[in-house]
């Protein structure tokens, strides 16, 4: 119950915050046994969906449309990821990439849990090799200094080439680290607060954050972040990336 009606929850033409106290749970289609929260898609101005699928055992993700590619983060449960060249046993901190038109891949739980997903429409290029599967977990991706700074650490959980247009890295800042610019560029984000807490300015606006909120950042969203507390903090996001800035042929 909320009698007084606050959330720290905005939506914005160039950004959104949502706090975990305004999920609304639905129908996933496609998918069986889960249902889910939709937190950033096209109806808002993204170029992209970011959910919560909530999985009960024996939950299997639906299948992707046609031309559309998608990024599992596992953010609680077991689950296993069967392809054609065999199976991937997959928990906590377990992703999976799954490009465009590859549909030998079947998502199953193994046990009640939650998986964040961003799918996306590939944009292919001549010349250039499409993506492959991708998957793994992330203890397994070595981190670096986000330009030069060490308490702030970033891992790309995908290759950086041509063949992506996705990247999908985890950030994760000591107290007090910064992002050391206000960014402003073309690419749109899709975040999730995994732990900790700070300060995330989004266009004209501060906002404190902490685990489990979503942010969206449109493009050319002005961006900052500190981190505060006094543990560290992490967000997983998504950007648009390796593409022409006109957009993909027709
Ligand atoms: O990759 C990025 O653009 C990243 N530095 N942005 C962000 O964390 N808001
Ligand atoms: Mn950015």
């Amino acid at each position: 119950m909320n009698p007084l009606g606050h959330s720290r929850t905005t939506v914005r033409r160039t950004h959104a915050l949502i706090a975990p106290d305004s999920h609304v749970v639905a129908p996933l289609p496609g998918w069986e046994n889960a249902r889910g929260v939709i937190h950033i898609s096209p109806a808002m101005g993204a170029g992209f969906t970011q959910y919560t699928a909530l999985l009960d055992r024996g939950a299997v993700a639906g299948p992707l449309d046609q031309g559309i590619e998608r990024f599992i983060y596992m953010l609680e449960g077991t689950a296993v990821l069967e392809t054609g060249d065999g199976n991937v046993n997959m928990r906590e901190g377990s992703f999976a990439f799954l490009p465009a038109g590859h549909g030998a891949q079947r998502f199953v739980a193994t046990a009640p849990g939650r998986v964040l997903v961003f799918e996306k429409r590939f944009v292919a290029v001549d010349g250039v090799e499409p993506c492959t599967v991708v998957r793994g977990h992330e203890s397994e991706i070595a981190a670096a200094p986000f330009m030069g700074d060490p308490d702030a650490q970033l891992k790309l959980l995908l290759p950086d080439t041509p063949a992506f247009d996705m990247a999908i890295n985890i950030f994760k800042y000591s107290p007090g680290a910064m992002l050391p610019q206000v960014e402003c560029h073309v690419m749109e984000h899709g975040l999730l607060m995994l732990q900790g807490m700070g300060v995330y300015r989004l266009d004209d606006r501060w906002y404190p954050v902490t685990a489990g909120d979503v942010i969206w950042m449109a493009p050319y969203c002005p961006q900052w972040f500190i981190a505060g507390g006094k543990t560290p903090s992490r967000y997983i996001y998504y950007k648009d990336v390796n593409r022409s800035a006109l957009g993909g042929k027709d």
